[in-house]
């Protein structure tokens, strides 16, 4: 038989053959939502709110049921998040003030810092709360060391929360909008003088705290810590989703022709919850429902940006939140009266701040037009296996050593063996999530705080079957003892040199 040779053209030859050409790779989002609970989305059936954009990313996406953060609070989870580290090895992921030091090191391995190296143009834009500076910050030259010192091209950032002070955005490291003449200062011991605070003039106040956030005022609402000055760069809370969306659109047009990593640090519905007048009175939940409404309208806006650069189906987005939902966080914005049928757990037990399940267990979907196929996942994957992940999907180096595990066919839905165990923590506490079970060792210290939310202190050993009983309700310690003695080995195995049966309560103020 006579053989017939065809001629292919170069590009479908090397495509063929696997060799010199690679494959484009995608860009990355991650969009991380900031206090957003598990029954916050209603892509995993809450009924009484509607999240429509977030909720095509879960239905057109990998849709995780055991999604996960580190921590059930926001600056150990993301530290998890960018150094791939369980944040219980450093003593310095915890809440962190508005004016506290880089915790994380130049010198180290992040996630940015790998896409970075890797030919990734990257960005952090939104909430920060990993520090900034090395302490005793002067807010009015660059603040260095900071997100481009760990690997972001383009900062544009809240230094921490949207309830601390410097009330300011962060662009490279320069305060956005500062005057020569009015310098800013920042303090977290005392007020400066004759700066109003929420306790000498509550007749300022636009929004009434009920616990903490009684120190300076600044857009009418009573904030954690003290500043002065600055007066024109200071941020206006109703605007800040309008301005970060302006800051993410900037970045994909300008981004778009090479391969780009964007961290988006949403601010909702963390308190104070201050949703733009477009969507007050969106939902019959007051200011929280509506935050979340607004958040949900920033991803829309992401989508539709990819959508119009022609680049949504090069880009994987992966949307998630730091820690489970609070709704009494320090402030009177009737979020808890107001709340009605609506359940931010979606019916797992805790909330933020809690050991269990709800503080940790959160909303999470990666989402690939064109490339990923519309999944639900069951496996347990957690947003510290994402630096591993990403690293196997864009050929990024991943050093030896780190708590995060490639997990990436799990993260594209081609696999359901996730993690077969996750360290949970919560403000010092650590618990063990293996397979459907969690152990929670006893701790000593109050059932709530002052938010309500249960905070999963046991004065006995917990043990759940999350699969038979998503609430934890019954402790099966007591009969399931072998599985205990299981959980136990493993758990005080992974914490070796960490764990302490004793951790000071953090208090609420
Ligand atoms: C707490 C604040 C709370 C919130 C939290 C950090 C008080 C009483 N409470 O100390 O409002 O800011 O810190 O939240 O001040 S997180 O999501 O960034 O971890
Ligand atoms: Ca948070």
């Amino acid at each position: 038989m006579k053989k017939t040779i065809f001629l292919l053209p170069v590009a479908a030859l090397a495509a063929c053959s696997g060799g010199e050409q690679q494959p484009q790779r995608p860009n990355i989002i991650v969009i991380l939502a900031d206090d957003l609970g598990f029954g916050d989305v209603s892509a995993y059936g809450s009924t009484t709110i509607s999240t429509p954009n977030i909720d095509r990313l879960a239905h057109e996406g990998v849709c995780f049921n055991n999604g996960y953060a580190t921590s059930s609070t926001s600056t150990p989870s993301r530290y998890a998040l960018m150094t791939g580290m369980y944040p219980w090895k450093n003593s310095e992921a915890k809440i962190l003030p508005g004016d506290a030091p880089l915790i994380i090191s130049p010198q180290q391995y992040t996630l940015p810092k790998m896409m970075q190296e890797n030919g990734y143009y990257t960005g952090a834009i939104g909430k920060w709360h990993l520090g900034m500076g090395t302490g005793n910050v002067n807010w009015n030259e660059r603040v260095t060391p900071g997100a481009n010192e760990i690997g972001f091209d383009y900062s544009c950032l809240i230094a921490a929360t949207n309830d601390r002070v410097p009330t300011v955005y962060v662009e490279n490291g320069n305060v956005v909008g500062l005057e020569a003449d009015d310098p800013i200062e920042v303090s977290y011991k005392e007020n400066f003088e004759g700066e109003p605070t929420a306790l000498t003039n509550p007749e300022m106040l636009k929004l009434e705290w009920s616990h903490g956030h009684n120190n300076s005022i600044v857009n009418g609402i009573p904030r954690i810590g003290f500043m002065k000055g600055g007066k024109n760069a200071r941020w206006v809370d109703e605007d800040m989703a309008d301005y970060f969306v302006g800051k993410v659109r900037n970045f994909i047009d300008e981004h778009k022709g090479s391969p780009f990593f964007l961290y988006y640090g949403l601010h909702q519905p963390h308190v104070p919850r201050t949703p733009n007048a477009r969507f007050v009175g969106s939902t019959t939940m007051g200011a929280r429902g509506d935050a979340i409404v607004e958040a949900d309208w920033c991803v829309g806006e992401v989508l539709k940006t990819l959508e119009e650069a022609g680049i949504l189906e090069n880009t994987l987005v992966i949307f998630t939140s730091d820690n489970g939902p609070v709704l009494n966080d320090g402030y009177k914005d009737m979020a808890e009266e107001l709340a009605g049928d609506h359940d931010p757990k979606g019916g797992l037990r805790g909330g933020k701040y809690s050991l269990f399940d709800a503080g940790t267990h959160i909303p999470l979907f990666a989402y690939w037009k064109g490339t990923i196929k519309p999944t639900v996942s069951n496996a347990l994957f957690c947003q510290m296996d994402l630096p591993a992940s990403l690293g196997k999907l864009t050929g990024g180096k991943v050093p030896e050593g780190l708590d995060s595990q490639d997990l990436l066919s799990v993260l594209l839905g081609k696999s359901e063996k996730g993690r077969e165990n996750l360290v949970v923590e919560a403000q010092g506490k650590m618990a063990l999530r293996a397979g459907d079970w969690v152990m929670i060792p006893p701790y000593k210290g109050p059932k709530r705080n002052r938010t309500k939310n249960e905070l999963g202190n046991l004065s006995e050993y917990g043990l759940f079957n999350l699969t038979q009983e998503p609430a934890q309700q019954t402790n099966l310690a007591a009969s399931e003892p072998e599985m205990l003695e299981k959980m136990k080995t493993q758990f005080f195995d992974l914490t070796k040199g960490y764990y302490k049966a004793d951790v000071e309560e953090v208090e609420l103020k």
